[in-house]
């Protein structure tokens, strides 16, 4: 999966989402996968979810984002932070 120059799109976030809820990568989300990452959404902390919004950015896992995607989606993690 590369997305250098991706729209970031639904299917976009709908992929990402998938791949960091399967916790196991069994290419399945299952209950308890489910639970855990829409209560991480629901209740998790700000810095939990700032950690998750990052995850689903960091597409090729260097632990790191570059300028443009930092730029690009700076508004959306203030809103994940004031929120
Ligand atoms: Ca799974």
């Amino acid at each position: 999966m590369y997305y250098s120059n991706v729209i970031y799109s639904q299917s976009f976030f709908a992929e990402r989402f998938f791949y960091l809820f399967d916790k196991d990568g069994s290419g399945f989300i299952n209950s308890e996968e489910l639970m855990e990452g829409l209560t991480l959404l629901t209740n998790g902390s700000k810095l939990e979810k700032l950690h998750f919004l990052f995850q689903v950015y960091d597409v090729d896992g260097k632990k790191c984002l570059n300028l443009v995607l930092f730029k690009k989606h700076s508004n959306l993690m203030k809103k994940v932070t004031n929120g």
